[in-house]
C-alpha cells in the first residue's frame, strides 16, 4: 500500500469506520474498490466530498433554468442529484401542468396577442430577496424567446403566474430581483418596434427600440403587479444582462448592451452579417438608471433624465454587482478584460455633470476611464461573475478558454484558474450575488459535454461541474449531465432557508392559494347535472376514487373536481381518464379539476396514476359515455352461480376472525409505541398520526357491515369487513414503519465494529434464516450469547465450523425442529468478531425487538 493512501485513510475516514483495530481490513476493502474502478486517491476524496449516504440531505438547493424545455430544474449540492422538474412555460404531464384546469389557467396567462405559446427558452432564474439576502420565498425566471416572466412559489414549487411583456418582442436581461424584491428587472434583447405594426428596417434608428421593464412585485403574495410596472424606453442598442444595485447602490439598475452600432445586417442583400457589423465599435454602453426615481416619474409621464450611458469594452455580457454594492463588474466576451466600475465614481460624475458627450438620442455618456476602478486581463471570452464569502474574491467564467478564473476585484490580481469541460457559460455560487454569499462551491454550467459521458447520440447532454472553492486552489469535484435543454443559469440557496410544505390546507386550489370551489370532503361526493353540463365532486384517498362510476351522455361537458383527503406526507394520487388527454397530480389537501367534452361513446377506465399503496391498481373507476340517440339492450342472459347461505356465513366468520387477528397485531404495536413514548419524537409522532388516521375510518365501516348483517345481506357485510381489513393493513403498514423508526431512535448506538457486524450478518447470508426478534426459518438470536456456557466463544466456533456441532444435543434438537442445518458461511475471523459485537448490541436492546 502506498504511503499517500495511508495518509488519506487516516485523514478522511479516521473517525468513522476504520478507526479501530480493523484498519487493515478497511483499507484493503477500499483498496480493492479503487483498483477495480481505477480510482486515484484524489478521486476517492472527491467522491467522499460529494457522496450523500441514503437519507442525508444536501446543504444547498440549486434552481436551474431548463433552457429550451421551458422548465426549471431543482438539484442538490454537493451531491448534484436532481430533485425535481418544475413546469413553467411548457406543459409538464407528471405535475398535470397543462392537463388540469388550474394549471391551464396559468399557462393561458402566457398567451401572446391571443396566441397560445407552449414552449419557452428559460435563461435567468432569480431568488427573491429581503434586505439583499436570499429569503427562500419566490423564484422568477424569464423566457427569452417569448418575452415573459414566470413566478414560482417555493413553498410548493409550483408556477403561479406568467406575465407577458407588452412592448418587447424579445428579451434576455431578466429576471433580476431588486434588494427587497420591490421590482424585477427585465431587459429587452433584439430591438424591435414597441407597437405591433410593420416598420421597415431602414427606420431602425427611428422606430425600433430597446428597453428595460421594471415589474412591480408584491413579495407578500408573490405576484407581479402589471399595472404598477413600467418600461424605460431605450435606444435600439441590444440590451443584454442586467443586475440590480444593492446597499450603497440600492435604487439603481445596470444593463449591458451590444450593437451600439445599431447595425441591421442583411446577408441576403450583400451586406456583411450581423456578427461583423454589431461588433465593429470598440465600445458599447453600460446603461445606468435610477429605477427608484423613475418609478416615481412613471406615475406621470415618461422621463429619461435619470438614465446614463457608460462605454464598456465591446459586446460585453455579464454585469454583476458585488455584495457591498460599490463595485460593478462587467465581462468583455470579445475582450479579454473584466472591467470593474466604481459606483461612487459614477455618482460623482453624475453629480458634477461630468459628461464625455451625449449619444444620438441625447442620453448623457459618462467617461469610461473616470468611472472605472480598474480592469483585469482574465483570458479569452469572459462571460459571467460570481462572488464568494471572501472579501474581494470573484469567480469568472471564460467561455473560449473553458476555464473558471478566481481573482480579486479590489486589488485586481488573478489568483487561480481551473479547466472545465467544455465551454462554460454561466457559473453559480451559493447565494452568490446577494449581500451574503456563502462561498464553498461554484457550479460551472458547460455548453458542451463532448467526451464526458457515454455517447447517447448527436444531441449530447449539458454538463454541470461542481468545483470546491474552500481551499486556496479550486478543485473540480464531479460532473452532472443535464438531459433537459440548455440551462443558461442557476441560482443556489441554503436548503435550510427554503420552507417547503408537505401538504395543502384541505381543498386548496394550489395555483391561486385559495379554497377551491370544487372542494369535496368525505361524504360530500356527488354528481350534479344541468343540461349537458356534468359536474363530479370526487374524493381521492387510499385506495379508492369516489365515485367509481360516472355515466354521461355523449356530447356532455364533464368537469371532475378531485380533492385528495390524505394528510400523510407524500401520499399523492394522480388522476386520468383514459383516451381523454387529461391528467392531474393531486397532492394531500389539493383540489384539482379536469374538464373535457365526452365526445366519444364507450367505456373509459379512469385510475390513479401514482403507485400510492398496495391496492393502487384497484384505485379506479369507469366513465361510461352513452349515445342518447341509441337504444341499449341488456345482455344479462347468463345467470352466474351464487354462494349458499352457509357458505356466505362461513366466509363472513372467517373474514371477521382475520380482522380480529390483524387488530391484535396492531394493538401490540400500539402498546410498544406508547410504552416507549413515541410522542417524544416528531418523526414517529407524524407516522402514528397517519396510521391512526387510517384506523379511525374503521368504526364507520364496521357499522355498515353490522347494518348489512342485520338486513340479512351477508354478501355486502363481507365486502365491508374486507374494507375494514384494508384499513387495518394500511394502519399496520405505517404503524410498523413508526415502530422501526422508534427502535432506531431509542436503541443504544452501535459501535463501529457492531455496525460492521450487522453488514456481515446481512451480506453473509445469516439474515436469510434468522430474523431478529422473531422465530423464522431459524431460531431468534436475541439472547443467544447467554444461552450457552462461554457464549461468545461457543457462537464464534459455531459460525466458523458448524459441522462440528451437528451432534451437540442442543444443535441436534434445533436441526430436527427447523429441519435445516446451519451451513458454513466461510466467514473470516474479522467478520465473526464483528458479528458477535452485533449480537451483543442486539442483547443490549433486547426489549425493543
Ligand atoms: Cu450568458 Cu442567456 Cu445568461 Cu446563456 S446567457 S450563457
Ligand atoms: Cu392513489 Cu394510486
Amino acid at each position: 500500500m502506498e504511503r499517500g493512501f495511508k495518509l488519506f485513510s487516516s485523514m478522511v475516514v479516521s473517525s468513522a469506520l476504520f478507526a479501530t483495530a480493523s484498519i487493515a481490513a478497511g483499507d484493503a476493502a477500499l483498496d480493492k474498490v479503487m483498483k477495480e474502478r481505477g480510482l486515484s486517491e484524489a478521486d476517492v476524496i472527491r467522491a467522499a466530498k460529494t457522496y450523500n449516504p441514503t437519507g442525508v440531505h444536501d446543504k444547498y438547493l440549486m434552481f436551474s433554468s431548463g433552457g429550451q424545455s421551458g422548465q426549471v430544474m431543482v438539484y442538490g449540492v454537493p451531491s448534484m442529484r436532481l430533485l425535481k422538474y418544475i413546469g413553467v412555460f411548457t406543459p409538464e404531464p407528471w405535475q398535470g401542468y397543462g392537463f388540469d384546469e388550474e394549471s391551464k389557467k396559468v399557462l393561458e396567462q402566457g398567451k401572446i396577442r391571443g396566441k397560445e405559446i407552449t414552449w419557452g427558452d428559460t435563461h435567468h432564474p432569480s431568488l427573491s430577496e429581503t434586505a439583499g439576502a436570499a429569503d427562500g420565498k419566490w423564484l422568477v425566471i424569464n423566457d427569452k424567446a417569448n418575452p415573459r416572466i414566470a413566478v414560482i412559489d417555493l413553498h410548493d414549487m409550483e408556477t403561479k403566474q406568467i406575465v407577458v411583456n407588452p412592448v418587447f418582442k424579445s428579451e434576455h436581461g431578466g429576471s433580476f430581483f431588486t434588494q427587497d424584491s420591490e421590482y424585477i428587472i427585465e431587459a429587452a434583447q433584439y430591438a424591435a418596434p414597441f407597437d405591433n405594426n410593420y416598420h421597415p428596417i431602414e427606420d431602425y434608428k427611428e422606430t425600433y427600440r430597446g428597453g428595460v421593464t421594471m415589474w412591480k412585485f408584491d413579495p407578500k403574495i408573490g405576484r407581479i403587479q402589471p399595472k404598477d410596472s413600467y418600461t424605460i424606453e431605450l435606444p435600439p442598442y441590444m440590451q443584454d444582462l442586467s443586475d440590480a444595485g444593492k446597499r450603497v447602490s440600492h435604487g439603481w439598475g445596470f444593463t449591458n448592451s451590444f450593437n451600439s452600432e445599431m447595425y441591421t445586417g442583411g446577408i441576403e442583400v450583400g451586406m456583411p452579417p450581423n456578427e461583423a457589423g454589431m461588433s465593429r465599435n470598440d465600445t458599447d454602453y453600460l446603461h445606468v438608471y435610477n429605477w427608484k426615481k423613475l418609478s416615481e416619474l412613471a406615475k406621470d409621464a415618461k422621463n429619461y433624465k435619470t438614465l446614463f450611458l457608460i462605454p464598456e469594452p465591446k459586446s460585453p455580457h455579464g454585469v454583476d454587482v458585488d455584495p457591498t454594492g460599490e463595485y460593478i463588474v462587467v465581462c468583455g466576451k470579445l475582450d479579454t478584460h473584466a472591467s470593474v466600475y466604481s459606483f461612487s465614481k459614477i455618482q460623482n460624475l453624475i453629480k458634477n455633470k461630468d459628461y464625455a458627450g451625449k449619444d444620438p438620442y441625447g442620453i448623457p455618456i459618462l467617461d469610461l476611464k473616470k468611472a472605472l476602478h480598474g480592469q483585469v486581463e482574465l483570458g479569452l471570452g469572459p462571460l459571467h461573475n460570481q462572488y464568494s464569502n471572501v472579501d474581494g474574491e470573484i469567480y469568472t467564467s471564460l467561455y473560449v478558454d473553458s476555464q473558471v478564473v478566481k481573482w480579486n476585484f479590489k486589488n485586481l490580481k488573478v489568483l487561480d484558474r481551473v479547466n472545465v469541460h467544455y465551454n462554460i457559460g454561466h457559473l453559480a455560487g451559493m447565494e452568490s450575488n446577494t449581500v451574503d454569499p456563502q462561498g464553498e462551491y461554484i457550479v460551472a454550467l458547460n455548453k458542451l459535454s463532448i467526451d464526458r459521458f457515454a455517447n447517447v447520440g448527436p444531441l449530447h447532454p449539458q454538463n454541470h461541474q461542481l468545483i470546491d472553492i474552500k481551499g486556496g486552489k479550486m478543485d473540480l469535484l464531479v460532473d452532472m449531465p443535464i438531459p433537459l435543454g440548455e440551462p443558461h443559469d442557476v441560482v443556489g440557496i441554503r436548503a435550510s432557508k427554503v420552507n417547503s410544505a408537505v401538504r395543502y390546507p384541505m381543498g386548496t386550489n394550489s395555483r391561486t392559494g385559495e379554497i377551491h370551489e370544487g372542494k369535496t370532503l368525505a361524504g360530500q361526493e356527488r354528481i350534479e347535472r344541468k343540461g349537458n353540463e356534468v359536474k363530479v365532486y370526487a374524493t381521492l384517498v387510499r385506495s379508492h376514487i369516489n365515485p367509481e362510476r360516472i355515466t354521461v351522455n355523449k356530447g356532455d361537458n364533464v368537469t371532475i373536481y378531485m380533492t385528495n383527503l390524505e394528510r400523510a406526507q407524500d401520499e399523492t394520487h394522480g388522476f386520468t381518464v383514459d383516451n381523454y388527454n387529461v391528467h392531474a397530480s393531486v397532492e394531500p389537501g389539493k383540489t384539482s379539476t379536469v374538464k373535457f367534452k365526452a365526445d366519444m361513446e364507450g367505456v373509459f377506465p379512469y385510475y390513479c396514476t401514482e403507485f400510492c399503496s398496495a391496492l393502487h391498481l384497484e384505485m379506479m373507476g369507469y366513465l361510461m359515455v352513452k349515445d342518447p340517440n341509441k337504444k341499449y339492450e341488456s345482455v344479462q342472459k347468463l345467470k352466474m352461480a351464487t354462494m349458499s347461505k352457509e357458505q356466505l356465513k362461513a366466509e363472513y366468520d372467517k373474514t371477521v376472525a382475520v380482522n380480529k387477528a390483524t387488530d391484535d397485531v396492531i394493538q401490540s404495536v400500539v402498546k410498544f409505541l406508547k410504552d416507549n413514548h413515541f410522542e417524544k419524537h416528531d418523526v414517529v409522532k407524524n407516522l402514528v398520526t397517519d396510521a391512526l388516521d387510517q384506523y379511525g375510518k374503521i368504526p364507520e365501516q364496521k357499522k355498515l357491515s353490522d347494518d348489512a348483517v342485520k338486513a340479512g345481506d351477508l354478501e355486502k357485510a363481507v365486502l365491508f369487513e374486507n374494507m375494514i381489513w384494508q384499513y387495518m393493513v394500511k394502519t399496520a403498514d405505517v404503524g410498523i414503519r413508526a415502530k422501526d423508526a422508534l427502535v432506531r431512535l431509542i436503541a443504544t448506538k452501535q459501535t463501529p465494529v457492531a455496525s460492521k457486524g450487522e453488514i456481515a450478518f446481512n451480506e453473509g447470508g445469516c439474515s436469510g434464516c434468522h430474523v431478529i426478534g422473531k422465530v423464522s426459518s431459524g431460531p431468534d438470536l436475541t439472547g443467544v450469547l447467554g444461552r450457552h456456557e462461554n457464549g461468545e466463544k461457543w457462537v464464534a466456533d459455531f459460525i466458523k465450523n458448524p459441522e462440528h456441532k451437528y451432534n451437540d444435543p442442543y444443535v441436534k434438537a434445533m436441526i430436527d425442529y427447523f429441519n435445516l442445518r446451519m451451513p458454513n458461511q466461510n466467514m473470516k475471523d474479522e467478520e465473526v468478531k464483528s458479528i458477535i459485537e452485533y449480537l451483543k448490541w442486539i442483547d443490549s436492546n433486547a426489549n425493543l425487538f
